[in-house]
């Protein structure tokens, strides 16, 4: 199956094909690339050095997660797997946020119930994922029932991987949506591993987005290391979907480029050479190769992004590091506007336990 590509490797355009993306915009995002990138780097380093329990890189993937985000209105939700925490960030989740979630802080706002890494904001419409692979698919094409349902203007668009095709979630979600012509996007990162099993022994369709045709949704199959790709796509499906034409699935053609959590030893299991052949299509080179060419940034510009994101998250680290952890109340809380009495009676049972060891 053909891929869609408007940027090829080494960041030269087809002029075509080209979006018409405002500069300030451009920059935003290679920014954010720029961002997350730096943000695996470290959360993999506190990782083993035992300050933080568990990191998930998106390392390879970060086209994917910020071309779809820069095409989508702030009002549009977003249900996200676990690699696309840039898509938060972009829409301005604090950065200070993510790392009090690293360290399972007090001012954590998962306050500690949360695997590191699977977080959400509902200020952000970045809906909080939740670990069994799958379940967020049909969780978006409901609740873009809801939004045709209330006459809402918002789309939503829901990401996934190439091992959650073979959930049943996924055909849920995507036969009711099709039914159904919600407004949802369903976004495959395909990104060639499902933690060991490699998409060859994933399926025996011979792309994924073939399957989008059995559903009779409408599929594209794209670059997904081409963040204008990414973009014009999602762009499309986004009108589509407004337009009340129902979804679409996008096959994001990625790789893993490191482990799938900080658990993982891909050397394991991974050839050497698959890696490097991989690392030559790099998605941000190749964005940051187009923005030099066209003059939009430097060498120098991109530089002073880097260090300036590095100064301020090691600033954020050292902050976070000092803070205690959530206190014990609030393993009662949030569950029940007004509290019952077996869990009143636990807490003050477990707060005299606590006073007798301080
Ligand atoms: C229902 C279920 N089965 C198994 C797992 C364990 N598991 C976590 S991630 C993962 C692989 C998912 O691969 P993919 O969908 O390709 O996403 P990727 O991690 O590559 O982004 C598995 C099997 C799980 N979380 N939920
Ligand atoms: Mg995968």
């Amino acid at each position: 199956m053909n891929l869609m590509q408007i940027l090829d490797s080494s960041g030269k355009v087809n002029s075509e094909l080209e979006p018409d993306i405002p500069e300030k915009e451009l920059v935003k995002m290679l920014q954010y690339m720029i961002l997350v990138r730096l943000l695996d780097e470290k959360g993999m380093r506190l990782q083993r050095q035992g300050r933080i329990s568990f990191s998930i890189p998106s390392t390879g993937q970060e086209a994917t997660q910020i071309g779809a985000v820069a095409a989508l209105n702030p009002e549009d939700w977003i249900f996200p797997a676990y690699r696309e925490p840039g898509m938060a960030f972009y829409r301005g989740l604090p950065l200070f946020d993510l790392i009090n979630h690293w360290f399972v802080n007090e001012e954590d706002p998962q306050k500690g119930r949360r695997l590191p890494g699977l977080f959400g904001s509902k200020e952000h419409r970045y809906v909080n994922p939740s670990a069994p692979i799958g379940t967020q698919i049909i969780q978006a094409a409901g609740a873009g029932f809801a939004n045709k349902f209330l006459s809402e203007k918002a789309v939503n668009i829901v990401f996934f991987g190439d091992g959650a095709t073979s959930s049943s979630d996924f055909h849920a979600g995507m036969n009711f949506g099709a039914v159904f012509k919600t407004p949802t996007i369903f976004f495959c990162q395909n990104n060639q591993w499902a933690i060991s099993v490699p998409l060859s022994k994933q399926t025996g369709a011979s792309s994924l987005v073939d399957k989008a045709l059995g559903y009779g949704i409408p599929g594209i199959r794209i670059d997904g290391n081409d963040i204008l790709a990414v973009y014009t796509a999602v762009k499309d499906a986004v009108k589509q979907a407004r337009m009340g034409n129902g979804p679409t699935f996008i096959e994001a053609v990625t790789y893993r480029a490191g482990p799938h959590t900080s658990s993982d030893d891909p050397t394991r299991y991974r050839p050497k050479k698959e890696l490097a052949t991989w690392q030559k299509l790099d998605p941000i080179k190749r964005f940051e190769n187009y923005l030099l060419k066209k003059g939009i940034i430097s060498d120098n510009r991109v530089e002073e992004i880097r260090s300036s994101y590095d100064t301020e998250i090691n600033e954020l680290i050292t902050k976070a590091e000092k803070l205690p952890p959530p206190s014990l109340e609030t393993l009662f809380t949030d569950v029940y506007s007004d509290q019952p009495w077996h869990l009143r009676e636990q807490f003050e049972e477990l707060s005299a336990l606590q006073r007798m060891n301080d």
